[in-house]
């Protein structure tokens, strides 16, 4: 960061405080991770400097013979990592990813049915307040109320009801398996489409700690740098049958210039993902999740479904009386850093919420195991149980820096 800090100490200062708030501090945000040196090289490189739009072999711009071999390796990679058929890299977002399928299959107006944003949706698969929202018609499925896990006889039924052009699967709040083969049975049934966005857990199913989406339902959409451990980024998987449509829907029909930096690091990601070191990595995840779930719920938290199969855990905050909003400030001041989220059955804003979300893929990247997450969970339930005790957060915070700060920052694959 030398020629940075010359040039812009302002900047390379705030990059600074980041890094030290990232080292001293547990990142439990679900969505979140830590890349490896080799990505963040791959990420900061000089193909930042190149225009290639099109695809490999079919350019609108020269000199592109180098970013064609690397587009190609991260689409292999990517077909090798899920035994996928097709593979498009150039998606700059998981939003784009989503939005790409649909305008390749979707005219306006056409009936989307996807689980809603505030029973562990996402932002992009309707809401009204996205674009995908005021584009289409969307109608949402949810969870059950009792069991808070998805119903695939009452999503069947309200298919049948609503009859959709396409069926959505995947969220980023869901803390159960995922049943993508009854997703596209009841697609199949109505004749509609099924996409799945896996972007939460696409490391989990690549490495058969959950089961895959990819070969199962018509499109497969996902983010790079979550479970999956890569640069911020989106990607599609697909039959060849329908790999020209959706090629077609990323560019020209979506974006323009693809990030070259960026799937030259989505490359690396994906040969990390590919290292059997990887699957280790995914397995702890799960096994930390599980061990962080068992400890809250002994310290008296009520987890929403009960438990976890996953990379998260929902905590609804009601018998703590307190919301989302206020753990998430109170578990920061302690270095904790988390994220306020909605319930099923939430009765405040989504600037509030009732519920908080917990997830262990960054920790996990870090090194840390089970007894990590038993000693931060235990922390949690310390801080939670009086959000106004100063002096509990103050000596949290001294902990989870003690702790924090002996595990390194970037994670390493063999
Ligand atoms: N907003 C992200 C999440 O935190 O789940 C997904 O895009």
């Amino acid at each position: 960061m030398s020629y940075l800090a010359d040039f812009d100490p302002e900047i390379a200062g705030l990059i600074e405080k980041e890094r030290l708030r990232q080292v001293n501090g547990l990142e439990l945000i679900a969505s979140e991770n830590v890349v490896s040196k080799a990505v963040l090289e791959a990420m900061g490189s000089i193909m930042t400097n190149k225009y290639a739009e099109g695809y490999p072999g079919k350019r609108y711009y020269g000199g592109c013979e180098y970013h064609d071999m690397v587009e190609n390796i991260a689409r292999d990679r990517l077909c090798t990592l899920f035994g996928a058929e097709h593979a498009n890299v150039q998606p700059h977002s998981g939003s784009q990813a989503n939005q790409a399928v649909y305008f390749a299959y979707l005219g306006h107006k056409d009936k989307i049915m996807s689980q809603d944003l505030a029973q562990g949706g996402h932002l992009s698969h309707g809401s009204p307040v996205n674009i995908t929202g005021k584009w289409y018609t969307i109608t949402h499925y949810g969870v059950d109320k009792e069991t808070e896990m998805l119903d695939y006889a009452a999503i069947e039924e309200m298919a049948r009801k609503e009859r959709p052009k396409m069926i959505v699967c995947g969220a980023s709040a869901y803390s159960r398996e995922i049943d993508f083969k009854a997703f596209q049975e009841i697609a199949d049934s109505i004749d509609a489409y099924c996409m799945a966005d896996i972007a939460h857990i696409a490391g989990l199913c690549a490495t058969g700690q959950h089961q895959t989406s990819v070969g199962v339902t018509n499109f497969t959409t996902t983010t790079t740098h979550k479970t999956l451990r890569g640069p911020r980024g989106g990607a599609i998987m697909c039959n060849k049958e329908y790999a020209q449509d959706i090629d077609r829907s990323v560019f020209p029909g979506m974006q323009g210039g693809p990030l070259m930096h960026t799937i030259t690091a989505k490359a690396v990601c994906f040969k990390e993902a590919l290292h059997p070191a990887f699957t280790d990595y995914c397995r702890q995840i799960v096994k930390n999740s599980q061990a962080m779930a068992a400890t809250l719920t002994e310290a008296g938290f009520d987890l929403v479904s009960g438990g976890t199969d996953n990379h998260l855990i929902l905590l609804d905050l009601t018998n703590m009386g307190i919301t989302g909003l206020e753990a998430e400030n109170t578990l920061g001041n302690a270095g904790i850093t988390v994220n306020k989220n909605t319930i099923p059955r939430e009765t405040r804003s989504p600037f509030v919420t009732s519920g908080l979300r917990i997830g262990t893929p960054a920790v996990t990247s870090r090194g840390m195991k089970e007894e990590e997450m038993v000693q931060i969970g235990e922390w949690i339930g310390r801080v939670l149980k009086d959000i106004t005790d100063t002096s509990t957060i103050a000596r949290v915070q001294e902990e989870v820096k003690a702790l924090a700060s002996g595990f390194p920052l970037y994670p390493e694959i063999a």
